[in-house]
């Protein structure tokens, strides 16, 4: 084996998975970037994990690197050293272990950033020393501890990752004064967010949008594929895996509802409107990503408990305005911030990425860390 690699070197190849990480998709897994370096230092090969049920960066890095070499002239394994921003999984998931496809590929040296905080995947690199491979915990980057807080933190709390989908116009409407929310989005954006809804395990709306609405709460794909959900083309789609479809909320429902009678996954309704409680009655059933479709006043409660691990914000270039209720039909209710300092210290986001659909545009927001 060849000398330890600088720490310039390690803080270099991790910023370069930080960013390969960032073109793939929150949701269910965290996001994960691999680099694999020769002796030299050099890069051979990356890899990027795309969102829940597709391979994992390092297995994606692996395939990358025998692609790219023809099997007579394959640098030495044993020489080549991965960085990767998240310790290599252990366990068969959706996919896996990353821990013994690195051991069959041969690798000789494996540099992580951050322990995985899920205790079902967790114990990599323990696997990977058992086999003889040189493993170090590089514990010291920020982009990567930073990269998948929010999921980290759903992980340890028990509780699914939670996106948010808004979809309103300029002045922030979801509907008019006579009621009417059909369409403010294009084809454009409504196709995208059936996409969403294929990639989540779950639905949530309260049971004011179920009777305004009468949603069917299905994912139904116009078109399949070249969805931009990351920063680049995202092609996956979990197709035949329609999500979960939770109402919460106590008024009635009738069994007519197209919630109930149109194809879909399973229909759950829970008697509450508390958000951590519903939640909770979601992780144990085994829901590690939900989207929260509105109303105004389920959304709020999400945002105002600081539950959003993401937003997907529609936003449609029309001025709706409102009738003699100026607060009507806001996208967002009350969340009771008395200044703009508390909305800034308690509601602050950032953008990762916009793209326009159509005359409509696609902001995805995380929540802003708090300063340090
Ligand atoms: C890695 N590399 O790129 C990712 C990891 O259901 P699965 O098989 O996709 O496994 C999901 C779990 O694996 C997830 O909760 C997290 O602990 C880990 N994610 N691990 O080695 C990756 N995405
Ligand atoms: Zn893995």
């Amino acid at each position: 084996m060849g000398q330890p690699l600088p720490a310039t070197v390690i803080d270099n190849a991790l910023n370069y998975a930080v960013a390969l990480a960032k073109q793939g998709t929150r949701g269910a897994n965290p996001l994960v970037g691999a680099v694999i370096l020769d002796a030299d230092a050099s890069t051979v090969a990356t890899g990027y994990h795309r969102g829940a049920g597709t391979p994992h960066a390092e297995v994606e890095a692996l395939n990358a690197l025998a692609t790219k070499f023809p099997d007579n002239d394959r640098p030495n394994p044993a020489e080549l050293t991965m960085v990767v921003t998240l310790e290599p999984c252990n366990h068969v998931g959706r996919t896996g272990p990353c821990s013994q496809a690195i051991i069959d590929a041969g690798i000789g040296t494996v540099i992580y950033a951050v322990i995985d905080p899920d205790p079902a995947a967790a114990g990599g690199a323990d696997t990977l020393r058992a086999a003889g491979v040189t493993v170090h915990h590089h514990s010291t980057h920020a982009g990567a501890n930073a990269l998948n807080e929010r999921w980290s933190a759903a992980k340890r709390n028990h509780r699914p990752f939670v996106s948010v989908k808004i979809a309103q116009s300029l002045d922030g409407k979801i509907a008019a004064a006579d009621g009417s929310s059909q369409w403010i989005t294009g084809d454009r954006s409504r196709d995208h967010a059936h996409h969403v809804r294929s990639i989540v395990d779950a639905i949530v709306v309260g049971t004011g949008t179920v009777l305004a609405d009468d949603p069917a709460l299905s994912a139904r794909l116009r078109t399949r594929g070249n969805y931009t959900l990351g920063g680049e083309q995202n092609t996956h789609v979990l197709a035949d895996q329609q999500p979960l479809r939770v109402i919460m909320g106590e008024r009635p429902i009738e069994t007519t509802a197209k919630i109930f009678t149109e194809p879909g996954g399973e229909t759950l309704q829970l008697n509450t409107r508390e958000p951590r409680t519903v939640l909770t009655a979601l992780a144990d059933r085994g829901v590690e990503h939900v989207l929260i479709e509105g109303g105004a006043h389920i959304t709020s409660a999400f945002l105002a408990e600081g539950l959003a691990d993401e937003i997907y914000l529609y936003q449609a270039p029309l001025l709706i305005g409102s009738g003699t209720d100026q607060a009507a039909h806001n996208s967002i209710r009350s969340l009771n911030n008395q200044s703009l300092q508390q909305a800034w210290d308690t509601q602050a986001y950032q953008i990762e990425d916009a793209q326009p659909l159509g005359p409509d545009i696609l902001i995805r927001l995380v929540p802003k860390p708090p300063a340090t």
